[in-house]
């Protein structure tokens, strides 16, 4: 719903399109453009040329063509051009005070969640007087520990008996490797434990979540869709309705010109510099690397024999009649050490930026 920063265009010059409703609406004359070099700015301009009619008069007199109240031009030829033309008087077309140098318009200015008046559809600005926003959240997580130091032996207790009450005897694999069982051996229960690490660093995982700022009184201005002329003194606009018809100068606090009295900023920007504070994750606490043990029915470590347990320490009953030949502990890649994050704060604020008078009549 954010409106695109300010536009405003030249003197309103080039901001829309031809002003024309109601009416049969000739088609308009070619246009043409031409650069404008009496300053830094190029402006494009509408020239309609001969019998661009239609507009916004109704109930002209019979056979006489319809004037364009925003043009410039006397399209029908009664000698009077836009303003001065009965017929756009009559629809409520006035002469609006010449703003000066540097202001443009008129403008309406109305709640910004309303759509442009037909009479006034292009929407040239939008803002409001300041902005409001919640507050940042900061969040902080770690990744998985990486790098960390796998101790290089797994401690098996092997138990003569299902329920590992009977004295155990430690059996130390190295990890990786095959380890010959001899003669061959069996269990009544087996416990493996899990293998310590230390060391390591976990990747930190910010979160930023900054609410939308929103404007405090929103608001937008739009602008009649052609060139103000017909006037003697002043820019001719069409009818305000329910909305203040205004001009607008950038910059801040300006002083209104005579016949708008009404001034008040807008902003038309948002300058957003919210953040939070470092994301860090401390050392890795020592805790275990994943294994599994792998009990082989050859010597070699060659003939599985399909009895892989974890590391969880846990007394784990066995076929007492089975006897193994080798033995090697996995490591899995994974393991349990975890790292403490850090507590960002907020930083920065949201302020309005590219403030623009706007003096209402
Ligand atoms: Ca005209
Ligand atoms: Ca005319």
């Amino acid at each position: 719903m954010t409106k695109a920063p300010l536009v405003l265009c030249a003197a309103l010059v080039a901001c829309g399109t031809e002003f024309s409703t109601g009416g049969s609406g000739g088609t308009g004359g070619a246009t043409s453009t031409t650069s404008t070099t009496t300053s830094s700015t190029t402006s494009t301009t509408a020239s309609g040329g001969a019998g661009g009619q239609g507009g916004d008069a109704t109930g002209g007199a019979g056979g006489a063509g319809l004037e364009n109240c925003l043009d410039g031009v006397d399209n029908n030829g009664d000698s009077h051009v836009d303003c001065a033309d009965p017929q756009c008087s009559a629809v409520g077309f006035a002469c609006r005070p010449e703003p000066g140098p540097g202001w443009v318009g008129p403008i309406v200015l109305q709640d910004a969640a309303l759509d442009c008046p037909a009479r006034w559809p292009a929407a040239v600005m939008s803002g409001g007087a300041s902005v409001t926003f919640a507050a940042t959240v900061c969040g902080c997580t770690c990744g998985g520990a990486v790098d960390v130091t796998c101790d290089t032996v797994q401690n098996v207790g092997r138990y003569a008996d299902a329920a590992c009450n009977t004295a155990s005897m430690l059996n130390q694999f190295p990890i990786g490797a095959c380890t010959n069982l001899q003669n061959g051996a069996s269990f009544g229960a087996i416990e493996v434990m899990p293998v310590p690490c230390s060391g390591g660093t976990c990747p930190p995982v910010p979160g930023v979540n900054k609410p939308p700022a929103t404007w405090v009184e929103p608001s937008e201005a739009c602008a009649p869709g052609g060139t103000p002329g017909g006037c003697d003194d002043g820019r001719c606009a069409p009818p305000g309705g329910a909305s203040l018809v205004c001009v607008a100068k950038q910059g801040a606090q300006q002083a209104c010109p005579a016949g708008y009295p009404t001034g008040r900023t807008i902003f038309t920007a948002m300058n957003d510099t919210r953040g939070c504070t470092a994301c860090n994750c401390g050392p890795a606490a020592p805790g275990t690397c994943d294994t599994m043990l792998h009990f082989y029915a050859n010597g070699t470590c060659a003939a599985p024999a399909g009895a892989v347990l974890p590391d969880d320490g846990v007394c784990t009953p066995m076929d007492p009649q089975e006897i193994f030949l080798s033995a090697r502990p996995v490591l899995l890649g994974t393991n349990s050490a975890t790292c403490e994050p850090s507590d960002p704060t907020p930083t920065g604020t949201v302020t309005a930026a590219t403030p623009y008078t706007v003096c209402c009549m």
